[in-house]
C-alpha cells in the first residue's frame, strides 16, 4: 500500500483542487492519503474532514497546540498503513504526476526516491534571485552533512520505504522544515536513493510558510548534527548568555555605584547595595534572554514565567553569594571596585559551571 502524507497549514483553498489531481495520479494503486493539519486558522481541517466524508481513502489528523512541517510529516508517517510512505506539499507546487514513479522506485528497491528540482531536467521554476541564492546555499550546506548524497536534499517531495523509516525514526530531529535532509543524515550510507526530476510550480492559493524563523531553524539544525553532537546548542547559548551577564553585572554596578556615590566616594554599605542590585539585574537579564533565546522552544509565559523566575533565582542564589563575597573581599582589600565586581562576576560564572558539572550534568 502507498501512503501519501499532505502536511497543511492554511491550505483550505488548495485542498479541493489538489485532491482530485492526487486521486487521478494514484488511480490503480492501493493507497491512502493522510492530511496532517496543525489546527489551521483558516480551518483547513474542516475542509479536509468534509472531503474525507466522501471517500474512504482519505484521513485527517488535526494537531492541537503544535506546529512544524517535519513533526507533522513524522506524525503522518507513524499513522500510515502503507509499506511505501510519501510526502507532498499541499499547495500544488509539487507535480502529482510524479507520485507513481516515486512509488514504483521504492517498490523497485530504492530506500528513498526523491522528487528533485536540481536533477537533470528539473527546475525551481519562477523564483527571484534571492530565493535562488538562498536555496543553493542551503542545498550545498545540506549536502555537506548528508550520509547519502542527492542533488536536492531540501526537497519536500519524496517517498521512503516504511521499514527504513521505522529504523531511523528514533534518531530523527522533528524541528523545522527539513524532514528529507534529516532522513538523509540518518539513513545507512549504503541506502539506495533515486532522483526524479520535476519543475517546482507556483502556489495555487495562499501564502508561503517559509519564514525567517524556518531559515534560522535550518542553521540550528546544521549545528545540531555537526558540532552539536558534542556541545549541545542550548549549552552553548547558555554560556553566551552567562558571558553577556557578566557585562550586564559590571555595567549595572557602575550605574548604581555612580548613583550611590557621595562626593566621589562610595561607602561599604553603598557598595554592597550596588553589588547586590547589579547581581539581581544580571539574573533578570539572564533569565529573560534564556527564556526567549536559549530555551525558546520551551518559553515560559504568564504565571509560569513568574514561577520560573522565582526558581531561577533560587538556582542562582549560591553563585550570587559567591559573586558578592568575592567582590566584597577584594574591595575590603582596597582593590578598585569595578575590577573587584568584574572578578566576582566571572568567579560566579565559573562557580555555576563547576556546580552544574558536579550536580546537574554529573559524569
Ligand atoms: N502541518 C503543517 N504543515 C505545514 C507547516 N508549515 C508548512 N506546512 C505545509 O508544508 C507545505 C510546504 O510549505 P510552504 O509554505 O509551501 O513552503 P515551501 O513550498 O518551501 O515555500 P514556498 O515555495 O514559498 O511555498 C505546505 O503544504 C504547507 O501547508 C506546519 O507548521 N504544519
Ligand atoms: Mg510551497
Amino acid at each position: 500500500m502507498f501512503s501519501l502524507i499532505l502536511p497543511t497549514f492554511n491550505e483550505a483553498a488548495n485542498l479541493p483542487e489538489l485532491l482530485p489531481r492526487v486521486e487521478q495520479a494514484l488511480a490503480g494503486i492501493d493507497h491512502e492519503v493522510i492530511i496532517v493539519d496543525d489546527d489551521s486558522p483558516d480551518r483547513t481541517w474542516e475542509v479536509a474532514l468534509a472531503l474525507a466524508k466522501e471517500r474512504d481513502d482519505l484521513h485527517v489528523i488535526r494537531r492541537i497546540g503544535r506546529r512544524g512541517l517535519s513533526s507533522a510529516v513524522i506524525e503522518g508517517f507513524l499513522a500510515a498503513k502503507g509499506d511505501v510512505l510519501a510526502v507532498m506539499d499541499a499547495d500544488g507546487q509539487h507535480d502529482s504526476g510524479l507520485l507513481k514513479r516515486l512509488y514504483e522506485a521504492v517498490r523497485g528497491g530504492s530506500g528513498i526516491a526523491v522528487g528533485s528540482r536540481y536533477a537533470k531536467g528539473g527546475s525551481v521554476g519562477q523564483w527571484d534571485e534571492r530565493r535562488h541564492f538562498l536555496s543553493r546555499v542551503a542545498t550545498r550546506l545540506g549536502q555537506a552533512v548528508c550520509r547519502v548524497k542527492v542533488s536536492d536534499p531540501m526537497s519536500g517531495f519524496f517517498a521512503i520505504d516504511a521499514r527504513l523509516f521505522e529504523r531511523v525514526r528514533p534518531s530523527l530531529n522533528p524541528k523545522g522544515f527539513k524532514i528529507l535532509l534529516d532522513l538523509l543524515v540518518h539513513i545507512p550510507k549504503d541506502t539506495r536513493a533515486t532522483e526524479h526530476a520535476f519543475t517546482f510550480g507556483g502556489r495555487l492559493h495562499g501564502e508561503s510558510k517559509m519564514s525567517r524563523r524556518v531559515q534560522v531553524e535550518f542553521l540550528e539544525y546544521l549545528y545540531d548534527v555537526t558540532i552539536g553532537r558534542f556541545i549541545p546548542l542550548t549549552f552553548l547559548k547558555y554560556c553566551v548568555v552567562g558571558f553577556l551577564g557578566v557585562f550586564v553585572n559590571v555595567g549595572a554596578y557602575w550605574v548604581y555605584a555612580e548613583l550611590l556615590r557621595v562626593d566621589g566616594i562610595i561607602s561599604f554599605a553603598g557598595f554592597s547595595v550596588a553589588v547586590i542590585a547589579s547581581i539581581e539585574t544580571a539574573i533578570i537579564f539572564n533569565f529573560l534572554l534564556n527564556n526567549v533565546w536559549t530555551f525558546a522552544h520551551k518559553r515560559l509565559r504568564g504565571a509560569s514565567a513568574l514561577m520560573g523566575f522565582a526558581k531561577y533565582n533560587v538556582a542562582c542564589a549560591l553563585g550570587a553569594l559567591v559573586n558578592y563575597a568575592v567582590s566584597a573581599l577584594l574591595v575590603w582589600r582596597a582593590w578598585p571596585d569595578l575590577l573587584a565586581v568584574t572578578i566576582g562576576s566571572f568567579t560566579a560564572v565559573l562557580w555555576n559551571y563547576v556546580m552544574s558539572r558536579m550536580i546537574t550534568w554529573k559524569d
